[in-house]
């Protein structure tokens, strides 16, 4: 028998999902060796077996001689709709070995059809109409100014026998939350969620078998505004109206499959025979706005059989969009925080302090007599007299307000909004709380943790903490930009920049399988991406092909095949992604990007550089911005370049052919315009060095004299970057490629402003927008645009974990097979150590530099494997678990590249010595 054991079965990137919206899933495992020193160990075959809830078995694959792990399509009987499924696999050794089976995995199938009522979405003829959007009967209460109070809804049912499996399926107009006979369905905040509603909502499932009971039930459901019936940003400007960008009409759609054990199975459906009103407490909640709750409207009962329904009204019945299950992981509060401190700057005023600038609301425990109004402001930042500082919020209050039943102890906590903040204002209650009475709930789309970084230098550890808790903030169901004023938008060039940093600290995949999907539904008829994904206005006319930020769509697919081994996003996103690059060079024939057309007004270029510092004693006025259409040529060579990779991925050959051609063209109009002979850049920009040699633009003479010139560049700046978001990263890469490492070092380690050490030096817990969000003795930069929650700078967290830690996913060996270990040690640390739940399992690294000698340990996933960069000096006696490596079992000495030590190993654990002699 083989010690391995294939672990942690996925479907479709989820574990045990309950709404499979595509006919043949894929199936994924990892693999874990119960012998923790064994080496190099792979797997040569695997069996999966699945079989249906009556145990009939509907696909066995036989044993198939493969190693793959992931993605493999469900290749057996069609699979049903809204059943069930059981899944195992078994794999067999390179030694021919055969494993135990997997514990056992499940998958169940959605809904089919178009708003599940007509047109199907598998290959299937179309069931019946069976649910229907409902809503409050037609009564025009609409307020520009002012969100509309919940919906409620309620249906009672009976059922006689004993419950098998029940499963609700719903979606809504709005965003909802479900009750049924009292208790709350599920754990989902803010479903559900944000897509093109125009074109697709989304719908989540929830497994009710043990909430269903035998005898009188209630299904029960509110309803509030979110993205569709809300404020979403910029609307007034682009959509000219306040609120209601995609309708106004609240509406919940429902179904609830009840299957009993004598096999009768019963449905709820959303239909005419449900109540609804809006007289109860919510009476108002707004994603931006917060929440109004008046607990002298709750209804007791209202979710519960014996509850008298008379005064609500019957529901109507609407139209409404597609329905699509949700593929990604839902929002969820996944922890919450206690207040560090509560001050009181003005009587009657307590501001809490969470100790960390955080995204969701929070739980308040009070009391006050009926009818006392408490209100809860939230912001980032304080002013200097310990009040709340709310400029950068823009128009969006983030205030919610809670009027007391004055039964004693109440508990509030709101439903339809979200907030930014690490301060919460609170006034109007009578006595002095305590950091007991108010918890921070954390919410955000689910996606696992994946990736830990720890090194010897605090500040960098603080400076990753930062970042993962902006990246937290600002999971939304979509990326965002910032999670409190009112903008919150889906922006492209902040996500592209930062997703290999986010797919290091979570485990993106279902997410940007989701987003992605986003991103196409908003590309424009003549194959622009839009800058904003969803759109929620006309990408035609507005935010759409901008350099940088539409390149999101080709960078991102990509970055998921690196790091997930997704050909089939490739493949699905592929004609989007020509269409794109297509567009660009029909409008721009000799190649140079220029924005000539007036379709994109805003032409962002490298976003928040040094020239955009305001009153910074010490700092250029120009010089940190690179040309614009330096900027934009370098992204149009670098989406060719990977539309003709992603072609030969999926072996279209005239494509690659096409599009590996046209980046050499763009390549060469771009040396030809921008780069004279000494390797200098139209500019001569930190940032234009950056991008030619990070998209390898220019001549291989060329690139070590670019790199001179990049460093040049920091002497106006004493030393400082000037670069904006979209280069910096590359910036920090590049520098270390070309062996400026401690430069690089020191930026990382920098504390004096512009630098990441600043943020946190001064109070930044998340990452700012701006460099100079907040500078002493100057203060807040421009409100109007000063989030301290804003992951773009942020993408040097894939400096720590490429760089310090040295984990770098390898091409050829796409979704972590191949692995390339290459720590580069700098600066004045003595250790550092990444941990990275890969899709394959668990990579992790450590190294030590000693007076003794340099030591690094790696672990590498069972059927993967690695070659590992020693950085050592040529000569120096090298050990492998105290065997001379030349003599260390399953270690393959590769030779000397890029001034290191080279060695290719199996999966296990190494551990590499060199002694300073
Ligand atoms: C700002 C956003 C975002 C940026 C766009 C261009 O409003 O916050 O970071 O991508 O502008």
């Amino acid at each position: 028998m083989s010690n391995l054991s294939p672990t942690h079965l996925r479907c479709e990137y989820l574990v045990n999902p309950l709404a499979i919206d595509t006919p043949r899933p894929r199936l994924s495992w990892e693999l874990t060796d119960s012998d923790p020193h064994a080496r190099g160990v792979r797997q040569s075959a695997y069996q999966i077996m699945v079989s249906d809830d009556q145990g009939v078995i509907v696909w066995d694959s036989g044993e198939v001689q493969s190693d793959e792990t992931l993605h493999i399509h469900y290749a057996g009987a069609p699979l049903e709709e809204g059943k069930p499924y059981t899944w195992k696999v078994r794999v067999w050794d390179q030694d021919g070995q055969v494993s135990d089976w997997s514990n056992p995995a499940s998958f169940s199938m959605g809904i089919r059809g178009m708003g599940w009522t007509t047109a199907p979405a598998w290959d299937a003829p179309p069931p019946p109409v069976i649910s229907h959007w409902i809503t409050l009967p037609l009564a025009d209460t609409w307020c520009e100014t002012q969100s509309p109070p919940a919906t409620m809804l309620r249906k009672p049912f009976s059922i006689s026998g004993k419950v098998r499996r029940a499963v609700l399926y719903a979606s809504a107009l709005g965003v909802y939350e479900l009750r049924l006979n009292g208790k709350r369905v599920g754990e989902n905040i803010l479903a559900p969620e944000w897509t093109d509603y125009h074109q697709k909502v989304q719908y989540q499932a929830y497994d009710v078998t043990e909430q269903v009971t035998n005898g009188e039930n209630v299904l029960a459901a509110m309803v509030g505004a979110g993205w569709y019936a809300g404020r979403i940003g910029m609307a007034q400007e682009y959509a000219g109206v306040w609120r209601g960008v995609y309708g106004r009409r609240l509406a919940l759609i429902a179904r609830l499959s009840i299957e009993l054990d004598t096999g009768e199975t019963i449905t709820i459906n959303t239909d005419k025979s449900w109540r609804v009103t809006d007289q109860g407490p919510i009476r108002s909640a707004d994603l931006y706005d917060g929440e109004v709750y008046d607990a002298r409207l709750e209804m007791p009962g209202w979710d519960m059989p014996a509850f008298d329904d008379q005064p609500w009204q019957t529901a109507d019945t609407i139209k409404g969009p597609r329905l699509a299950a949700q593929p990604n992981e839902p929002i969820r509060i996944t922890r919450t925080l206690t207040p560090v401190a509560v001050n009181q700057p003005a009587p009657g005023v307590y501001v809490f302090d969470m100790g960390q600038n955080m995204v969701g609301w929070v739980r308040l425990t009070l009391h006050g007599e009926n009818g006392r109004e408490i209100r809860l402001r939230y912001g980032e930042a304080l002013n200097p007299d310990g009040t709340l500082y709310r400029d950068n919020l823009r128009g969006a209050p983030q205030t919610d307000i809670y009027i007391c039943r004055g039964e004693g102890e109440e508990i509030f906590e709101p439903h339809f909004t979200y907030h930014g903040f690490r301060f919460v204002e609170v006034c109007g209650l009578d006595y002095r709380p305590t950091v007991q009475d108010l918890t921070g709930c954390v919410f955000h789309s689910a996606a696992a943790e994946a990736g830990q970084f720890d090194c010897s230098e605090p500040l960098l550890n603080k400076i990753m903490s930062a970042i993962q808790w902006t990246q937290r903030s600002n999971l939304h169901g979509i990326p965002t930009d910032c999670p409190q004023r009112d903008e919150r938008l889906g922006w492209m060039g902040d996500a592209q920049v930062f997703s290999q940093t986010a797919m290091f600290n979570m485990d993106m995949a279902a997410f940007f399988t989701k987003w992605m999907a986003d991103v196409r539904e908003a590309q424009t008829k003549d194959g622009r991406f839009p800058d904003i994904a969803p759109h929620p206005f006309n990408p035609d006319q507005c935010f759409s092909g901008n350099p940088g930020w539409g390149d999101a769509g080709i960078i991102i697919p990509w970055l998921m095949y690196l790091n997930y081994g997704d050909k089939d996003l490739l493949e699905t996103h592929f004609e989007a992604a020509k269409r794109y690059v297509d567009w660009i060079v029909r409008n721009n024939p000799d190649l140079i990007w220029r924005n000539r057309d007036q379709l994109t007004p805003l032409w962002y270029g490298d976003w928040l550089n040094a020239d955009t510092f305001a009153d910074l004693a010490g700092v250029p006025r120009k010089g940190g911005e690179m040309p614009k259409e330096v900027f934009s040529t370098a992204f149009l060579a670098k989406s060719a370049q990977l539309v003709g990779k992603m072609a030969e991925v999926l072996n279209k050959r005239e494509d690659k052919v096409k599009y590996c051609h046209l980046a050499e063209k763009v390549r060469a109009a771009f040396n030809h315009a921008f780069v004279s002979s000494d390797g200098r850049i139209l500019g001569d920009t930190q940032a234009g060095y950056a991008l030619a040699l990070s998209f390898n633009l220019l001549p291989m003479e060329l690139r070590p004299l670019a790199a001179q010139h990049m460093l040049r560049a920091f002497e106006p700046y004493d030393g400082a970057l000037s670069t904006g978001f979209l280069s910096t990263i590359r910036m920090m890469i590049e520098l270390t490629h070309f062996g400026y490492v401690e430069k690089a070092y020191q930026l990382a380690l920098r504390r004096e402003i512009p630098s990441w050490g600043y943020m946190i030096e001064h109070g930044g817990t998340t990452i700012w927008e701006r460099w100079d969000g907040w500078v002493e003795g100057r203060g807040f930069q421009d409100p109007g645009m000063n989030s301290f929650n804003h992951y773009a700078i942020g993408s040097v967290g894939e400096w720590f974990y490429r760089v310090i830690g040295g984990l770098n996913p390898d091409e050829s060996g796409p979704g972590w097979k191949q692995i390339k270990i290459h720590p580069v040690p700098g600066g004045s640390l003595t250790w550092a150590e990444v941990a990275y739940h890969s899709v394959r399992g668990l990579i992790r690294s450590r190294w030590e530099k000693k007076e003794t000698g340099f030591t690094l340990r790696v672990d590498i996933p069972v059927n993967t494997t690695a070659t590992i960069y020693l950085p050592v000096k040529n000569g120096y006696p090298i050990t492998e678990s105290g065997l001379p490596v030349e003599k260390s079992p399953a270690v393959e000495t590769l030779g000397w590249r890029e001034g290191c030590a080279v060695f290719r190993v199996g999966s296990g654990r190494y551990e590499f010595h060199v002694k300073n002699v």
